[in-house]
């Protein structure tokens, strides 16, 4: 994983301090492009641990086309709740403690991070065990899961993913075997805008590759993961196929490293990478129906975790 350890070094050398919508500050470049051969190993970052079960748990969720936290906190994954919850403290339902511009607060109040984790941890637990708050206060919007699997359209819903299937087997040649996750007119009802955007998918030599365009990369926090998601992603699809896996392609727009994770980033890079793991899937489900159990990483040993506050 030495490209992504040149892409934190290229940003601390030539990237230009610049304001962001959380307020947290960043360092950022634009344009930047990473190429993972997935025939030499299974790109998971070895110069910190990253919860791969977290990362597989999140893309069957999109791949199912849900766009509810309550199957994530089901998983006991929790990379979404912020945004759940965000959603939940600013309708007319809430009316517990004020908790606006939580995420920047709980970082730099102690005593108000102790009543928004009370707070999130009593929005968790009602997710959890009332159906109606779950799926009124849970759904993230159209994000992801539902622009892949049911784009609407006037002509009825578009099933972007069993479309690329289906069109990476019967024409493996064509051009046009693109998934966007970018939905002009539905952006606004998001509780995110979608980072990983777009992404196309090549057939060459029986192998498989796919590159994504992602407009917005939080290098520390948000990569490892996106990286990981995709190479799994390739894996999935060229199983699905019946295709070797080729080449991750990972286009970035705005690539930044977030001021309260230059520390860790460079903590990152006086760290040696390690040899990759390889990847298991179990045989004979189809990819709508798995669960993170089926997927494995074999042969990780990385270096310890590294913490890192998220900005909401
Ligand atoms: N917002 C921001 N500012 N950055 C993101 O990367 C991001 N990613 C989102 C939603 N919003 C975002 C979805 N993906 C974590 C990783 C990916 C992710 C959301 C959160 C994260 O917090 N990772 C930590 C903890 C994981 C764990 O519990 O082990 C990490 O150290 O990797
Ligand atoms: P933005 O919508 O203002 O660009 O903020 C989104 C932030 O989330 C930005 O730091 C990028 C980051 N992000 C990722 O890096 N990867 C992801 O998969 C997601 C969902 C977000």
């Amino acid at each position: 994983m030495r490209q992504y350890l040149d892409l934190c070094k290229h940003i601390l050398e030539n990237g230009t301090v610049k304001e962001d919508r959380t307020g947290t500050g960043t360092i950022s470049v634009f344009g930047y492009q990473m190429r993972f051969d997935l025939q030499q190993g299974f790109p998971l970052l070895t110069t910190k641990k990253t919860a791969f079960r977290l990362i597989a748990s999140e893309l069957l969720w999109f791949l199912k086309g849900d766009t509810n936290v309550k199957t994530l906190i089901e998983d006991r994954n929790p990379i979404w709740d912020e945004w759940g919850f965000q959603r939940y403290v600013e309708s007319d339902e809430y009316d517990g403690p004020d908790m606006s511009d939580f995420g920047r607060r709980s970082q730099k109040d102690e005593q108000f991070a102790v009543i928004y984790r009370e707070q999130m941890d009593i929005y968790k637990k009602r997710i959890l065990s009332d159906e109606q708050f779950a799926e009124k206060y849970g759904d993230l919007g159209p994000i992801y899961g539902r622009q892949w699997r049911s784009w609407a359209s006037p002509e009825g819903s578009v099933d972007q993913i069993q479309n690329l299937i289906d069109g990476l087997k019967r024409n493996p040649d064509s051009r046009r075997h693109i998934v966007s996750a970018w939905n002009p007119a539905e952006v606004e009802d998001m509780a995110l805008p979608p980072c990983h955007a777009l992404f196309q998918f090549y057939v060459a030599d029986g192998k498989l590759s796919c590159q994504l365009y992602q407009r917005s990369a939080d290098v520390f926090l948000g990569v490892p993961f996106n990286i990981a998601s995709y190479a799994l992603l390739v894996h999935l699809i060229a199983k699905e196929c019946g295709y070797d896996v080729g080449e991750f392609i990972h286009t970035i727009g705005d690539g930044h490293i977030y001021s309260n994770h230059v520390e860790q980033v460079k903590e990152q890079l006086s760290r040696e990478p390690r040899p990759l793991p390889t990847l298991r899937i179990e045989d004979g489900k189809s990819i709508f129906d798995m669960t993170y159990e089926d997927i494995k990483v074999e042969g990780y040993d990385p270096h310890p975790k590294i913490k890192a506050p998220i900005a909401v």
